[in-house]
């Protein structure tokens, strides 16, 4: 069968490549920050999912919804977030997007179209569905993208949302982000199914298994997932395969993953195999990414500074904005 041609140009491979080095480059400042102590609460990072978060959120549009988990900054940047808003909400900010209140990327912006996630996994499936559902009843051509880890698509929500955006045909895409191990606890003691990208059968929708190292295969798979759903055609489940390439957060050393895995995936690191692409298709050449380099670097550095040196919530904020006006 031939290949689908792509939907990623080469404007948009270069700036699969920029993100991907956004996410990693402020991921690596923020444990920097974590290790200096200027950061309480946990550090979940995406090392080696790159490709997933980036591939998929960059694939919506302005007015869709994006409804992330705990280790996609890549997907909150791509939608559009800055690094200075993720810094001073790790950092607790007085002037952070949730004033200080919740800690990592657990945050909201409802002008990007984000809703940030809460800590109990799957909780948010029927949310992002309730968002997709409302689009259909408004006749918007919106749709809402949300993630799931392989450990987190065994809860019961993801069956209710799932079902209930199938036989309703809602513009939802739901992204398993299959790396392997959920903390500590590998595929093999999370489910027998081969692949969970099969489970979508049950659920009579598409299924797509991909490699969730190759950011222009996720990005491509996305396209597709939304112009179904946007045509009123319901729900795409993506099964993306990778391996989280460091522990569960920053406190976890990985000590239990095979240094074998680790090391086949280090020679299919989503960053360096977009580059080599890159540079093969005569695209990008060395000064073209030191220059991407070098601008990421300037801006983590200067959102750096104004993080750190913004002013801590004053206590009496502790009451304010909990509930719905
Ligand atoms: C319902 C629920 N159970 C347990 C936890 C604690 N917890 C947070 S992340 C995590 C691992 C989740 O693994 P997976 O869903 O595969 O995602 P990954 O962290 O690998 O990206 C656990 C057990 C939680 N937040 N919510």
């Amino acid at each position: 069968m031939a290949k689908e041609e792509s939907h990623a140009s080469p404007e948009i491979q270069v700036e699969l490549y920029r993100m991907m080095q956004k996410t990693r480059m402020t991921e690596d400042r923020i444990i920097a920050l974590y290790r200096q102590g200027k950061i309480v609460g946990g550090v979940y990072t995406g090392r080696g999912i790159e490709a997933t978060t980036v591939g998929s959120a960059l694939a919506l549009e302005k007015e869709d919804y994006l409804y992330p988990i705990h280790r996609d900054l890549g997907a909150h940047l791509a939608k559009g977030q800055s690094v200075l808003n993720i810094l001073l909400q790790y950092l607790g900010r007085g002037n952070s997007l949730t004033k200080g209140k919740d800690s990592g990327i657990h945050a909201s912006d409802t002008s990007l179209h984000i809703i940030g996630n809460i800590s109990h996994l799957g909780s948010m499936i029927p949310v992002a569905v309730g968002t997709a559902l409302s689009m259909k009843m408004q006749k918007k051509k919106s749709v809402a993208l949300n993630y799931i880890g392989e450990g987190g698509s065994n809860i019961g929500d993801f069956h209710e949302g799932l079902n209930f955006a199938a036989v309703q045909d809602l513009p939802f895409i739901l992204i398993i982000e299959n790396n392997q191990y959920a903390y500590s606890t590998p595929t093999e003691k999370g489910f027998r199914a081969k692949r969970l990208s099969d489970r979508a059968i049950g659920y009579g929708i598409p299924g797509h298994y991909i490699d969730g190292t190759d950011a222009i295969a996720v990005y491509d798979t996305v396209k597709k997932a939304i112009d179904r759903a946007r045509a009123g055609k319901g729900p795409t489940l993506i099964e993306t395969k990778s391996l989280r390439m460091v522990g569960h957060s920053a406190h976890d050393d990985a000590s239990y993953v095979d240094k074998s895995l680790i090391k086949k995936y280090e020679r299919k690191d989503p960053i360096l195999k977009l580059e080599k692409k890159l540079k093969a298709d005569e695209i990008l050449d060395d000064d073209g990414i030191k220059k991407i380099i070098d601008e990421l670097q300037q801006e983590i550095d200067d959102a750096t500074d104004k993080a750190v040196n913004s002013p801590l919530p004053e206590p009496e904020w502790a009451k304010e904005g909990l509930f719905a006006d």
